[in-house]
């Protein structure tokens, strides 16, 4: 496994390496400004009580200096890295064409969590955003509510999401791993818990995932919970594929078992959390969309045991 940061210092694909590298000279152009300057006042400094000019240099000399230094380099300097950040950065970092990807993906920001779209497949998920390694893949990013922004910061640069627009990135990753998104752009309570993590993965494994995440829940799996599920109002807000459940206020469940974590990263998804979620989600996130509902101990049990089913 590589990634599973977020430092736009270790960069895992094309655009990214053009992103690290900016961050780099610009870095490395701001210190050797920093360090002439304060040379140069230094000088001044410790020559307070002088008269003449340093290294026996002329008036002449001195206004060469001011000019050359004060004017020219950085007009100079910063036009170069315009053009190189503003046209050449950007462009490489630049929404792809369509037809230069191989697989279309759809985000959907929501207040807090991802809600993610397969382009030709059923396929619906939340927060887990699997994609083939070494393959160009357009990310169609919007939003339910507010305005979010869609950062995964070792692939590429970030996205905003806006009512009624869409956005695009190419997401490319060159290894397979874990790379860590974030939802950039404050928006409420619970905007720190609204994480997106990447997962690239060999084409053949990611095809077998796509193919299996686009089935509807498996029929045998429901039973007393399903029953639980449609009766005691998630159905209001939550799918589960091949079921009555069909809202979607809430991530889509058909496979909930199958995720690493739970409400956008902020819990990882087992027996005991995945109930604990259930019994209070207020408690674990405050401010969360999805109520507490009054269930009883048994009922939980019956419903935390058919979701983690749902794989
Ligand atoms: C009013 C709408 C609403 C109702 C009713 C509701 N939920 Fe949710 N549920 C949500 C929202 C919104 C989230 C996402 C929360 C977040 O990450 O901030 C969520 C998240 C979840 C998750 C985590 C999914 C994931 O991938 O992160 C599970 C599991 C879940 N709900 C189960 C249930 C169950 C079981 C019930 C019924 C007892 C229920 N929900 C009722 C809105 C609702
Ligand atoms: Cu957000």
């Amino acid at each position: 496994m590589t990634g599973s940061g977020q430092s736009v210092l270790t960069p895992h694909s094309g655009p990214e390496h053009s992103i690290t590298t900016l961050w780099w000279v610009m870095f490395g152009g701001a210190c050797v400004g920093l360090t002439v300057v304060a040379t140069l006042l230094l000088l001044g400094w410790i020559r307070r009580n002088r008269d003449a000019l340093p290294f026996g240099g002329s008036e002449r000399a001195a206004t060469r200096l001011v000019v050359g230094l004060g004017i020219a380099t950085p007009i100079v300097l910063l036009s170069a890295l315009f053009v190189w950040s503003d046209v050449l950065v950007i462009r490489s970092t630049a929404a792809p064409s369509p037809r230069s990807t191989a697989l279309t993906v759809h985000v959907i920001g929501h207040q807090w969590f991802w809600e993610i779209r397969y382009g030709g497949s059923h396929a619906s998920t939340a927060n887990e955003l699997q994609i083939p390694v070494r393959t160009r893949v357009n990310i169609v990013g919007t939003t339910a509510d507010v305005i979010h922004s869609l950062w995964v910061p070792e692939l590429n640069r970030k996205i905003d999401l806006i009512p009624g627009r869409t956005n695009r990135v190419l997401l490319y990753a060159d290894r397979p791993g874990t790379y860590l998104g974030q939802c950039a752009e404050f928006c409420g309570l619970q905007h720190a818990h609204m994480e997106l993590v990447v997962v690239a993965e060999p084409r053949a494994r990611f095809a077998q995932w796509l193919r299996t995440q686009g089935t509807p829940a498996s029929s045998n799996a429901g039973g007393a919970g399903l029953q639980l599920f449609l009766s005691k109002g998630c159905a209001n807000c939550h799918e589960i594929r091949g079921t009555a459940a069909r809202a979607h206020v809430g991530p889509d469940l058909t496979h909930v078992g199958s995720r690493a974590t739970l409400a956008a990263g902020t819990i990882p998804n087992d027996r005991a959390h995945l109930t604990a979620w259930i019994r209070d989600p207020q408690q674990l996130k405050p401010g969360t969309k999805m109520p507490q509902l009054p269930l009883s101990q048994r009922e939980l049990a019956v419903l935390a045991t058919y979701l983690e089913r749902l794989k």
